[in-house]
Parts: C-alpha cells; sequence; structure tokens
C-alpha cells in the first residue's frame, strides 16, 4: 500500500545524500518535498503541516555525528517522528479481567468487521489460547448471521445459534449468558454495518455497548478510504468511545494516508493490519515495523543508531585506557568538555544520556551552562602543551598568564583545577566499574562539586 510514498521519499532522501555538508535550505527543500509526498499519499493536511513542523524543529541545528552522513541523520529524524506519528501509547489488546471479556466490533457498511471478526477469533484461540464464542448482531442484512457462523466453522470457533427475529440487544443478551454459563474467555460481537453514521446507528451501538460493557471497542475502517477513515474514526470515537482500530484492506492499492492520519485525527491507536480476504491475515500493528516499511531505510536508521552507541564506546575507551595508566590530564578533561559540546552542550547531552534526571538539577544549582563549558575549554586552550600534561607546574605567574589570555579570573582557573583533581580522584575510584558505567559517571562527574 505504502509503495508510491515509500518510492518518493527514497528518492527525495537519494537526493540529499549526494550533498557533501547540508545546510539548512538543503534540509528545507527536501522536507518541501516531503510534505507533498505526504500530501500525495492523502495523509490529512494538519497531520502533515506538523509533521513537518517537528522534523525541522530536529534536523535542523542537529549536531550530526562524525561517522555518518548529515542525510543519513535527517532520515533518522524523519523515521523517528514517522513511529511517533503512528504510535503514542500504542498498547496491545486488553485480555485481562474477569471472564468472559468482550469485544465489540464497530464500523461501516463493508468496511471488513465479520471478516475481521473471524479473523482474530482465530488470533485469540490460536496465539492466546482463549476459549471464544463469537455473535453476530447484523439483523439487517440477510444471512449476515450465517457469514459469521460459516466462517467460525472454517476456524472452529463456536457463534451463537441463531434465534429468528431476535433483536440486537437480545441477542447481546443471549451471547453474554452463553459464555458465562459456558465458560468462554472472550466474547466477540460482530454488529451491523451502515452506508453512512446515522443516529439510529450510533443509537443502536451506545445501547449494546451499554448492555455488553466491552473492555475493547474496535473500530474496523477500510484504509482504501483515505482520510475518510480517519474522520470516520473521529466520529466513532466521540459518539461511542473507542479503545483501537483495525485497518483492513491494506493489500490494496490505497495510498497509505489512513494509516498515518488515523492516530493524530482521531486520537486512537492502531491495533491491527488487515492484509489480505484469507483468515490468517491480520497483523498486529507495530508502528517502528510500518516506518521502516514506508521509509525504506531500516538499514540507515540502525546505522545511525549504532553511530550513537559508537561514540560512547570510543570515549569510553579511550578513558578507560587512561585509567589503566592512572593518568588523566587536562588534555583529558578537554577531549571530554569538547565531546560533550560535540553531542549539542549541557541541554543536549542532558537529553542524550540515561538516568541524566538525577544530575540535572545539580546542573542548574551549579549554574554550569554552556557558556561554562566554553570558559573551561578557553582556560584550558591558553595553557602550554607541558602545563595541559602536568597542570601541578601552574604557579601563580602561569595562572595569572593563562587568565589574562583567555580572559578569565585566577578563581576560574582554580576552580578548573579543583575539578580537574576531583575527577582524576573519581577516575582512580572507578577504575574498578564496567566502562558504560565509568563514562555515565565521568560525565556525571563533571557536575558534583
Ligand atoms: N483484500 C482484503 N479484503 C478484505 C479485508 N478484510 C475484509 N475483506 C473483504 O471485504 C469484504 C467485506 O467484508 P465483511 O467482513 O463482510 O465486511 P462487513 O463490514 O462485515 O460488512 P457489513 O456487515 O455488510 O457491513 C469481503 O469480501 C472480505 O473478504 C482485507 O484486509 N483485505
Ligand atoms: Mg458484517
Amino acid at each position: 500500500m505504502f509503495e508510491s510514498l515509500s518510492s518518493r521519499l527514497t528518492s527525495i532522501f537519494d537526493k540529499l545524500k549526494r550533498h557533501g555538508k547540508l545546510s539548512e535550505e538543503d534540509v528545507t527543500s527536501a522536507l518541501r518535498e516531503v510534505r507533498v509526498a505526504l500530501l500525495e499519499a492523502d495523509v490529512a493536511l494538519p497531520v502533515v503541516k506538523s509533521f513537518i513542523e517537528d522534523v525541522k524543529k530536529e534536523a535542523i541545528g542537529q549536531e550530526v555525528l562524525q561517522s555518518i552522513h548529515p542525510s543519513q541523520m535527517v532520515i533518522k529524524i524523519v523515521h523517528d517522528h514517522l513511529i511517533r506519528l503512528l504510535n503514542a501509547d500504542n498498547k496491545e489488546l486488553n485480555l485481562a479481567g474477569a471472564p468472559p471479556l468482550v469485544i465489540l466490533m464497530v464500523g461501516l457498511q463493508g468496511s471488513g468487521k465479520t471478516t475481521t471478526t473471524a479473523k482474530l477469533a482465530n488470533v485469540l484461540v490460536h496465539k492466546n489460547n482463549k476459549k471464544v464464542l463469537m455473535a453476530s448482531l447484523d439483523i439487517y442484512r440477510p444471512a449476515a448471521q450465517h457469514q459469521l457462523d460459516v466462517l467460525g466453522k472454517s476456524i472452529h470457533v463456536n457463534t451463537v445459534p441463531i434465534i429468528p427475529n431476535e433483536s440486537p440487544l437480545q441477542i447481546t443478551e443471549r451471547a453474554l449468558k452463553i459464555s458465562k454459563t459456558e465458560g468462554y474467555d472472550i466474547l466477540l460481537l460482530d454488529t451491523a454495518g451502515r452506508l453512512h453514521i446515522d443516529i439510529a446507528l450510533m443509537d443502536e451501538i451506545s445501547e449494546i455497548k451499554a448492555k455488553a460493557k466491552p473492555l475493547e471497542t474496535l473500530l474496523v475502517a477500510d484504509a482504501m478510504t483515505g482520510q475518510d477513515a480517519a474522520h470516520i474514526a473521529k466520529t466513532f470515537q466521540e459518539k461511542i468511545g473507542l479503545t483501537g482500530l483495525i485497518l483492513t484492506r491494506i493489500d490494496g492499492d490505497a495510498r497509505g494516508g489512513a494509516a498515518l492520519s488515523m492516530r493524530s485525527i482521531s486520537g486512537v491507536p492502531i491495533k491491527f493490519l488487515g492484509t489480505g480476504e484469507k483468515i490468517d491475515q491480520l497483523e498486529v500493528f507495530h508502528p517502528d515495523r510500518l516506518a521502516n516499511r514506508i521509509l525504506g531505510m531500516g538499514d540507515v536508521v540502525s546505522l545511525v543508531e549504532k553511530a550513537m552507541e559508537t561514540i560512547d564506546q570510543e570515549e569510553a575507551e579511550h578513558l578507560a585506557k587512561k585509567m589503566q595508566k592512572g593518568s588523566f590530564d587536562l588534555n583529558d578533561m578537554a577531549l571530554q568538555l569538547k565531546q560533550i559540546s560535540k553531542m549539542g552542550g549541557m541541554s543536549g547531552i542532558m537529553n542524550l544520556l540515561p538516568g541524566i534526571g538525577k544530575i540535572k538539577d545539580k546542573i542548574q544549582t551549579a549554574g554550569l551552562d554552556d557558556r561554562f563549558l566554553k570558559q573551561q575549554l578557553s582556560i584550558i586552550s591558553s595553557m602550554t602543551p607541558q602545563e595541559k600534561g602536568d597542570p601541578r607546574i601552574l604557579n601563580a605567574s602561569r595562572r595569572r598568564r593563562i587568565s589574562s589570555g583567555s580572559g578569565t579570573t585566577i578563581q576560574d582557573i582554580n576552580k578548573l583545577l579543583k575539578q580537574h583533581r576531583d575527577m582524576e580522584t573519581m577516575m582512580k575510584r572507578m577504575g574498578k566499574l564496567g566502562k558504560k558505567g565509568f563514562l555515565r559517571q565521568g560525565i556525571g562527574g563533571l557536575f558534583s562539586r
């Protein structure tokens, strides 16, 4: 379904890859093309707008890791935002609670409710080992109840026996009773569809919902209807409340917009995708897999992730070696400070490092901002190589010279030297820790006074 969007995006990013260093303009014009591609894929305009804005904000001014190409960074950012667009608290079906759990299936006519009900029953029986009962509440279309019965037989799942002239509510009551007395884990209720959303339909579903108290109310929507599917979901959500969506016919030639707009327009997460007419063609929805499918750049994304890990590793290894030798001079300190500034300064690194929340306050109270970082670096760069290698030779006159060279005060220099001694002590203490733990503490140690 995403072929055309996917190939458009691929060619946009291929073009970007041919540039050497990316300027803000390069990124902006590439994103302009991404915008058009998304709109052509029938993604809703407000969704496209905020998507592009978010990506742009992050892509511009982003520090690029040395081992990757800037365009790869942009691809990674687009990929992450695609996942965010699709995801947001995406959860699996809620199957916790006292049986029988009720799952209510709703949707417009022909969206695939009955087929999907059987597909879901099949998953619940064979993958989740549940005892499942199905009931069709569709008394309007001739043979609708029979259709579910036939599907049920094909997968050995029981359906509630058909009694002519019952109302949907009566069938619901009977189905609830049977599932209780016969010990079913899950009761799936397949409802009748309507051509359009009308009041009678909403009232009927509301009544059924009030009676059956479903744990999950799933809207089955046809991906081929594009943006409409997202708006239908929004209306159902407002009128009766949904817990999830199942997007069917994604095997068709729909342009994919529905899947991308769904979450932000309706506020309801996609849970499954219908990928064909056959009973086993139902996939659990994985935002990351879909993002990969759309972007077709899984390799680039993992490359960037690896590069992000590598700078950690290289730095950790370098420091580990220093530690083994028991030496940590001002060159090493400068290196670590530069690494921090390369990673986007104090603020950037705070978002990158796990467990940083704890020292965030410390940094603020200590008044350690990016200006401070630059000042420390300029103090060190005003030193001679001997001084950097052995700070103990820094007597009063050397300190005076450095302070005037770096435009700082003697106190600033003393502070830096104290910090270096603290770090040195800490390094020795931490010799026993693993590399990873060391890196984290090493940087954290910079901030503790
Ligand atoms: N290609 C494809 N066809 C599907 C998919 N899901 C359902 N269908 C087909 O869509 C048609 C309608 O499916 P139903 O399950 O009867 O739809 P419904 O929503 O129950 O329809 P009503 O009860 O009349 O409202 C059938 O021919 C299904 O085989 C899917 O994911 N892919
Ligand atoms: Mg049906």
